[in-house]
């Protein structure tokens, strides 16, 4: 059972590298699935290495312009002759579909056709660990076919979306002078993971003044990094030069200071921890159903047993036992 899927994950890594489309899409679908196959898959893909991608999350309140940012980024990054992926990342719905099939609509004709650029839409279908589990294995499967920046754009305000945010090498925040929008997002705990801030729809009343605003809000600043406050027209492309510049700016600095490799470790730890507690939440369901742990949770329901005991015996003895 287990040697041929092995070695079909092998070959499945083989064609990503060498940038066989199709299998970058199935491979995206088998990791969306979750399960033994797509850790087949990803310890594959990761066995061959390849390049870091740069990534980039964009996130802000439905609406605020993200796919129409988004579609104005790529033809800046295509100008300059620079190669993109583009991740539509739907923490809410378990299916994939609706938001692509918008996003491709909108999507300027002359991206669809382009070898240049990467399109997909990602949702945790089947997958237990949900996006979180997804997201670095995908990424991983598009640095492998060789695609060397990849933009993660969400679609709503909540913690998911602040958990997408966190994956990516550079969190731009995007929002509106309409009413609402910068409280919304800073009780959703965005303005935190910003690295730059875009006021789209710029062509609206209210921008400066909220740009004022958030700035103030934003000088407490963690870190060495001053988030950037921008004013943008996604409609018409206003301010998405500046916008480019911000993220290599950026990206210069996590680079100089180290801090790319510090934000890599914390993100690769929390998925070792999520990946533990599942683990961890498995072996104590399977020792509470043995023989031992119905005997230990009868003892405990009649009161010869305290829950700090059952776990001992459970637990803490069992690891003496191995570890003699
Ligand atoms: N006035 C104005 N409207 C914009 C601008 N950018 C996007 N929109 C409009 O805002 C709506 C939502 O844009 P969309 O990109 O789908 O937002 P998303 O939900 O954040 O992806 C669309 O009708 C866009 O045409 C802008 O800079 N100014
Ligand atoms: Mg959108």
């Amino acid at each position: 059972m287990m040697a041929p899927e092995r070695e079909s994950a092998a070959e499945v890594a083989a064609k990503l590298r060498d940038r066989d489309r199709r299998t970058l899409a199935r491979t995206i679908s088998a990791l969306e699935r979750g399960g033994e196959n797509a850790t087949a898959i990803l310890g594959a893909v990761k066995a061959l290495g390849a390049e870091p991608a740069w990534t980039i999350g964009i996130t802000g309140p439905p609406g605020a312009g993200k796919s129409t940012l988004v579609d104005q980024l790529i033809a800046h990054l295509r100008d300059s002759g620079d190669q993109v992926a583009v991740c539509a990342v739907d923490p809410t719905s378990p299916e994939t579909g609706g938001s692509i099939l918008g996003d491709r609509v909108r999507l300027r004709a002359d991206h669809v056709v382009d070898d240049g650029v990467y399109m997909r839409s990602l949702a945790a279908k089947h997958s237990l660990g949900g996006l979180s589990d997804v997201i670095p294995g995908a990424i991983a499967a598009l640095e492998l076919a060789g695609w060397p920046e990849v933009i993660l754009e969400t679609v709503g305000v909540g913690q998911s979306e602040v958990d997408v945010a966190r994956q990516a090498d550079t969190t731009i925040v995007v929002l509106t002078p309409e009413s609402g929008d910068d409280i919304q997002a800073s009780k959703a705990g965005l303005l935190e993971v910003a690295d730059i801030v875009v006021i789209n729809k710029a062509d609206r009343p209210g921008a400066t003044q909220m740009a004022t605003s958030l700035h103030i809000a934003l000088s407490g600043s963690r870190d060495a990094w001053s988030v950037p406050v921008l004013q943008v027209v996604a409609a018409d492309g206003q301010g998405v030069a500046e916008l480019l510049e911000a993220v290599r700016d950026h990206r210069a600095y996590l680079e100089e200071s180290g801090m790319r490799y510090v934000r890599q470790r914390r993100r690769r730890r929390s998925e070792l921890e999520r990946h533990l507690t599942k683990a961890i939440e498995a072996r104590v369901s399977q020792l509470l159903q043995s023989e031992e742990g119905q005997e230990l949770l009868r003892e405990l329901d009649e009161g010869r047993r305290t829950p700090a005991e059952v776990t001992q015996r459970l637990f803490e003895d069992r690891q003496a036992n191995h570890a003699s």
